[in-house]
């Protein structure tokens, strides 16, 4: 019997590819339906099958799949770079739903199989730089985020598309702190166009399987021309609005994080210089920082977004 043979087996025994081959015959077994394909279970990393994109940056060597799943900022899950990979296992990510609302002709609970159904997926390899002065290149697998914004309408006001990251006390250890580090939910947001832009993703994985809990599962955003605060993790809710709506790190400081934050060495941090970053993995005190690159490299792509917008001033 499927049931007790599953039970009487160690997890570590299961490989992805028996959970979702059990999953299928309970369910086909279950409702006596042909199961629609089961999202991998992402506890465990379960391999996807994606395109290479022309779009990627394929030029630089990738970081390391150690040094993107250890080095993370994931503040739900603590502050340390070390913590989330420590912490965020607690975070149960299947089934998960991103909730669609706001300015749109199709609002609904998207499954997140669902919400990429009609999408390939595809292998982007991004520069990513932090507003704390590292970078990585890390290779995403994902969909674009156009795709998802043409499937649900939206209407014409709508300028602005709002995402929200699950807020769960319960199954994240960062939440409940003392002294509130986050005015939790985090939410971001983009405008239209930059949401629409082909660079933009909602990545579902990277080095070719699912996404790691510390990096964000089962869906985030990657932006590769902003800071990378921008890359909301774990989006339960996607918002669209007609005003600028507001992002965790600008109610945190709004001196110190805008709404655009587009990765831009001639603006400075107010306490730190941006003109220069360490890539991860070039270890070593010796090691040159590298100059940081207008639109973090994506200048051609990007620039034209911003034409005639002091970046200063909408930093
Ligand atoms: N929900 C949530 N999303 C988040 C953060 C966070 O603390 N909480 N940190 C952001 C920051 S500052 C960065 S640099 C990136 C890091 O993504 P990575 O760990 O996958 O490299 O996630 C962003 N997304
Ligand atoms: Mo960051």
């Amino acid at each position: 019997m499927l049931i007790r043979r599953s039970a009487n087996i160690v997890p570590s025994e299961i490989t992805p590819r028996d959970v979702y081959f059990n999953r299928r015959q309970l369910m086909a077994g279950a409702a006596g339906l042909v199961a629609a394909a089961a999202w991998p279970d992402a506890l465990r990393a379960a391999p996807l099958s994606a395109t290479k994109s022309p779009l990627s940056a394929t030029d630089e060597k990738l970081t390391s799949r150690k040094d993107i799943t250890t080095y993370n900022n994931y503040y739900e899950f603590g502050t340390d770079k070390a913590s989330p990979a420590q912490n965020a296992h607690t975070l149960k990510t299947t089934p998960w739903t991103v909730k669609v609302d706001g300015l749109v002709a199709k609002p609904a609970a998207y499954a997140v199989e669902d919400l990429i159904k009609e999408s390939s997926l595809e292998e982007r390899i991004y520069r990513m730089r932090c507003v704390e002065g590292w970078s990585m290149v890390i290779p995403w697998v994902g969909i674009p985020l156009a795709d998802v914004i043409k499937r649900v309408e939206p209407q014409g006001s709508a300028k602005y598309v709002a995402f929200e990251t699950a807020y769960r006390p319960d199954e994240m250890s960062g939440v409940d702190t003392l002294i509130p580090i986050l005015d939790w939910p985090y939410v971001e947001g983009l405008r239209m166009d930059e949401a629409m832009h082909p660079l933009t993703i909602l990545a579902v994985g990277l080095y070719g399987e699912t996404l790691p809990n510390q990096n964000g599962a089962p869906i985030r955003l990657v932006v590769p021309w902003k800071y990378g605060f921008k890359g909301i993790k774990s989006i339960t809710r996607i918002s669209f609005v007609e005003k600028q709506p507001e992002t965790s790190w600008n109610k945190q400081a709004s001196n110190e994080y805008g709404f655009y934050a587009n990765v831009n060495p001639a603006v400075d941090h107010p306490r730190w210089s941006q003109a220069t970053e360490r890539r991860i993995g070039e270890g070593g005190l010796f090691v040159k920082r590298r100059p940081t690159l207008m639109f973090n490299g994506y200048a051609d792509q990007v620039a034209q977004l911003y034409m005639g917008m002091d970046l200063k001033k909408f930093y």
